[in-house]
């Protein structure tokens, strides 16, 4: 029986449940409170660290007030639900974001300031929540910050990693690992749920249970069962009270010991169980765009649809609603296939717990999932291998042979006698051992399959997907491009800026309605507007130049032209393009005389990103980054003209940092290979212009601020097959001038140039497949462009302020609205201050 509170006490329930003022007085006192009771400190025991906790608790209790309210609002209304399932969420810090979006940051100032801290430093004490590797990762933080401020009732799911993407340190020149221990302090922003866990079972068999009327039916029994405890991670809306969650399970043991080995004392293996349960759970897989097939990542995929499914259900079964209700009640998007099982999952748990026929079971299924892919890269495409699967989920297993059969019996049925197309469109890739086919298995098992930007969308319809687009008469197939947050990536990042846009005018309300930029247009040839937008730009230059000094000892001028790529290290994201033209610079300054390096526009360029720790070539760009860096800064005759650096550690709060600062970014990707990219976003989005190729959201970018606002080159991506064709079967026609840079190299002009072998063998011998030779020409003669362009002080201005005021598009509110109309067919549901 439910327990209900004495009547004679509600109003004591009330009074906790009701939100504080948001006052001087009340703040301290829950700061205090926190920081004496909660930490156990002193007025004479306190560091900055302690006071950051103290305000995180203090803003946490706020949280949870509006956390509360929200899902009791929610449960009485019992809105449709989307529920947006993510392997990552690369959060970053929560203090500064929640402050704002709470509408406290100033009061929490002045409260901290009259105690005698600096809200500045609190900031900087936390550290990054970094369960993503990219991109990806982060794109789901931007959508739930753009699910909750636009008030939808929405779910994020993914996993509590004990440990997030590593922390690169680099040694002499080269990348090292140290692993992101992000928990040893605690975590402010997370509520452990010990309350909430369900079992998870791996490996076992399959038993065929005939019944009497002759139906058959399977239950999965035996092997090895885990538990998988919630952890809730409030995302308050910006300006509203609806405070959505991330729910990210965390693995441990389905029981504490084996008691029987405990009392024979084999205390060993009495712990070893509970230790690989908890391993489950343990770290990030630190690979950005490739694919990896451990075991132990296929258990975290299952894991995590397996409690995230449960919990669904649980949620949807409080209504007593029909399960033919299931999908008008719940929407359920996959980032990318990583969890893709959620398919067979829910398949399984129709049919065999619940009884459902196949084709009703397969309705159900069919009608609640959506796919978005992100990415066309071959070796990203993931593939598990049949005698894995079976092993480790041996009903999931049959399951999937059963879909791919009842689906290849369509296609028969559509495209009579094609026995090449069924091979081709098979779930199951043939081969030794076979290989299931995850994103194949998402599409059909989702009603939409979304690409993340126009360019992108076409590539999976006219070549990834072709067979399925044929199939599906293109029903299928739609595009939601990528957006970002306003609130973190200029509202927080940029206060200066923010301020200033919020002054001009007249109002802040474009931070949750970015259209309102556009008004920005008017101040475009007004002389102050242009000098004030460029003094702010160069506050932040200065910002940067001081963390570089303190990071690196490296002096950097402000005046320079910040020109900056930071990204994960890809091959197809070319830094390695990026260096050598670096170089290119180099040997014609060399060639000048001090009059002529007068002339020249001084530049700074800057580098920073994470490669996979298994990545041998993206390793050595950041080896030859750092050796270019290293001659290049410490030549006299160089001086301010040119500087390279190589910033360690790139994260989400640097990155905060560093897009403020740029003048120039480069998005350089061989076109056709960057799905969209969102940093190339959040540049220009704080005025930053691109540098960039015809691909991913660069496109959309110029076509929303004009071509005359970005600096476009290189190849188009309709021209790349053949060019590799061409490649593979001649001569590579190099570049005369990438021939000097080679050479300069080979003549250890960086160093040993016996280190950068492999990585000049991949243009010389490897074939080029990132066609950087190709591209090369071009690319240097934007960047002659650029600095060009740069000279002319007031055209700059003219150009950095029509960027931001033509990413209106960008929003991640846009993206999120299209998601809820087009796929999800959600509605907001705004949640009352206080409830009845
Ligand atoms: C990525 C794409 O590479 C990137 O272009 C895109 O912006 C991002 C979000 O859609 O998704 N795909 C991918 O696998 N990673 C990405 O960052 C890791």
């Amino acid at each position: 029986p439910r327990w209900l509170p004495p009547p004679e006490t509600l109003h004591l329930w009330k009074e906790f449940e009701t939100p504080e003022p948001a006052e001087i007085a009340a703040i301290q006192k829950s700061f205090l409170r926190h920081v004496t009771k909660t930490f156990a400190r002193t007025a004479f025991n306190m560091d900055n660290f302690a006071s950051y906790q103290g305000t995180a608790y203090s803003l946490r209790d706020r949280l949870i007030d509006k956390w509360n309210i929200t899902q009791q609002h929610h449960t009485r209304e019992d809105p449709k639900r989307v529920y947006y399932l993510s392997l990552e969420f690369l959060l970053g810090r929560s203090l500064d974001s929640c402050l704002l979006s709470l509408g406290v940051k100033d009061i929490y100032k002045k409260a901290l300031d009259e105690l005698g801290f600096r809200l500045e430093d609190l900031i900087g004490e936390e550290v990054d929540a970094a369960l993503g590797n990219g991109g990806l990762g982060r794109l789901a933080a931007c959508y739930m910050d753009s699910l909750a401020t636009l008030d939808y009732p929405a779910w994020g799911y993914g996993i509590r990693y004990n440990y997030g993407i590593f922390k690169q340190l680099i040694v002499d020149g080269y990348q090292t690992e140290f692993p992101d221990y992000w928990l040893n302090f605690g975590n402010p922003w997370e509520i452990e749920r010990l309350d909430v866990s369900y079992e998870v079972r791996f490996r076992g068999y399959v038993n065929k249970v005939t019944e009497e009327d002759g139906t058959i039916s399977y239950v999965w029994e035996g092997g090895e069962k885990v538990v998988a405890v919630a952890y809730d991670v409030p995302i308050p809306g910006y300006g509203t009270m609806n405070t959505i969650n991330i729910r990210l399970w965390s693995a441990k043991p389905a029981r504490e010991f084996d008691f029987a080995m405990f009392n024979d004392g084999n205390y060993d293996k009495a712990v070893e169980e509970q230790k690989s349960a908890e391993n489950i759970t343990s770290v990030l897989y630190p690979n950005d765009n490739h694919m990896v097939g451990k075991i132990l990542r296929l258990k975290q995929q299952y894991l995590f649809v397996c409690a995230t499914l449960q919990d669904a259900i649980r949620r949807f079964k409080k209504t007593n609603r029909p399960w033919s209700d299931f999908p008008y009640q719940v929407s359920i998007q996959l980032n990318d296939t990583h969890p893709t099982l959620g398919i067979p999952e829910l398949q399984r748990i129709l049919i065999d717990e619940e009884g459902l026929s196949w084709d009703d079971a397969w309705d159900i299924v069919t009608k609640t999932f959506s796919f978005t892919n992100h990415t066309v890269l071959p070796e990203a495409l993931e593939r598990w291998a049949v005698p894995l699967v079976q092993d480790l989920l041996p009903r999931h297993m049959m399951i999937i042979f059963d879909i791919n059969l009842f689906f290849l019996q369509k296609v028969e049925k559509k495209f009579p006698g094609d026995r090449d197309r069924l091979r081709r469109m098979s779930i199951i890739e043939e081969g030794h051992p076979q290989n299931v086919r995850m994103a194949f298995l998402a599409i059909v098992g989702s009603h939409t399959v979304n690409g993340v930007a126009e360019l992108h969308s076409n590539l999976i319809k006219n070549v990834i997907f072709t067979d399925f687009v044929e199939y599906y008469e293109g029903n299928k197939f739609t595009n939601v491009t990528n957006g970002i947050t306003p609130r973190r990536w200029l509202h927080q990042c940029n206060p200066a800026l923010s301020d200033f846009i919020t002054q001009k005018l007249g109002s802040d309300s474009w931070v949750k309605d970015l259209e309102q930029l556009k008004k920005l247009k008017e101040f475009v040839d007004d002389p102050a507007v242009q000098k004030q937008w460029m003094a702010i730009k160069r506050q932040n230059k200065v910002r940067l130049a001081d963390y570089i000094h303190s990071i690196t000892s490296i002096q950097v001028s402000p005046d320079s032209l910040f020109d900056i790529q930071v990204k994960r290290i890809h091959e197809y994201k070319r830094q390695f393009m990026n260096i050598l033209g670096v170089i290119h610079r180099y040997l014609r300054l060399k060639k000048m005389t001090p009059e002529q390096k007068a002339k020249e526009v001084p530049r700074l360029v800057v580098f920073a990103g994470k490669s996979a720790p298994g990545y041998f070539i993206a390793k050595l760009v950041i080896k030859l980054i750092n050796s270019v860096g290293e001659v290049i800064n410490n030549d006299p005759e160089i001086g301010d003209v040119l500087k390279v650096v190589f910033i360690p550690n790139y994260n989400v709060s640097l990155a905060e940092i560093i897009i403020p600062a740029s003048d120039i970014s480069q998005h350089i990707s061989t076109a056709g290979t960057e799905a969209s990219g969102t940093s190339n976003m959040k540049f220009v989005l704080n005025g930053g212009i691109i540098l960039g190729t015809v691909d991913g959201a660069n496109i959309e970018i110029g076509e929303e601020i004009g071509e005359d606002n970005i600096f476009f080159f290189g190849v188009k991506a309709d021209e790349v097959e053949d060019i590799r064709h061409l490649n593979r079967y001649r001569k590579i026609e190099m570049d005369p001038d990438l021939r000097n840079v080679l050479d300069a190299i080979e003549k250890g002009t960086f160093g040993d140039p016996k280190i950068f072998e492999p990585l000049v063998a991949t243009l010389t011998v490897g074939g080029d497949y990132y066609l950087i030779s190709k591209d090369f020409a071009s690319y240097i003669e934007a960047q002659a462009d650029a600095d060009e362009a740069y000279k002319d002080k007031v055209g700059w201005a003219k150009k950095s302020i029509l960027c931001t005021a033509g990413m209106s598009k960008f929003s991640s509110d846009r993206s999120i609205n299209e998601y809820a109309e087009k796929i999800w067919k959600i509605k907001p549901c705004s949640v009352p201050a206080t409830l009845p």
